[in-house]
């Protein structure tokens, strides 16, 4: 999430709350017209940042691969339109996460071979939270990608929910990343505590 995913109150009692819900990883994805800036964007992060640590989750800059160098933060995601994975791997090491958005097989045999650590695939259902979104993918290419490359870990993202991620865990996910489900709900710490709950689930019967 970003600053400006949170309608019903402070985004960083909001990822608090997520995280008190069980969250396994969290990403700053602070773009767009609504997004905070320099140093007001730097001291967001940081203080995601801190939360993530006091609750031992990942903290993933998105795109920002300057902000997630100088704040040593623990792994950074880009999409197919941004810094390519090799350079970004370059930039960051080999310590930290590397996540890598893509959409077929050919865009994740590239990413593996960049040292993605993880690839994101959708948006499986539709969103309302990604204006230059790609078309609704469903979860075929999930199933494609988890088929030759078993060991990859396939993260599903799209307008997913409690209710309709169990198809995404059994197409090959290893887990589901959300922004609305948590981040627009009245009680995020429930929201993310029901996603958490759907995902073992869904893994245990796989
Ligand atoms: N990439 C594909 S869909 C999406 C991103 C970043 C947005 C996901 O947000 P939501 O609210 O969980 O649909
Ligand atoms: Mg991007």
């Amino acid at each position: 999430m970003g600053s400006f995913n949170a309608p019903h109150g402070n985004p960083l009692k909001v990822l608090e709350q997520a995280l008190k819900g069980g969250i396994t990883c969290f990403q700053l994805r602070e773009k767009g017209p609504a997004a905070l800036q320099g140093d007001e964007k730097l001291t967001f992060a940081k203080k995601c940042q801190q939360l993530c640590k006091a609750f031992g989750v990942p903290f993933i800059v998105n795109d920002d691969v300057e902000l997630a160098v100088l704040i040593d933060a623990d792994g950074v995601h880009v999409g197919q339109d941004d810094l390519s994975a090799t350079l970004v791997r370059n930039k960051i090491g080999d310590q930290k996460l590397l996540g890598v958005s893509v959409h077929s097989v050919v865009e994740a045999t590239i990413a593996l071979a960049a040292g993605a650590d993880y690839i994101g695939m959708g948006p499986v259902y539709p969103t309302v939270s990604k204006s230059d979104s790609k078309p609704v993918a469903g979860t075929s290419k999930i199933s494609e990608v988890a088929a030759i490359f078993p060991e990859l870990k396939i993260v599903g993202i799209g307008g997913i929910t409690p209710t309709n991620l169990d198809i995404v865990m059994k197409s090959g996910a290893s887990g589901v990343s959300v922004i609305s489900a948590i981040a627009a709900a009245k009680n995020p710490e429930e929201a993310a505590r029901l996603i958490v709950k759907a995902v073992q689930h869904a893994g245990v019967s796989i």
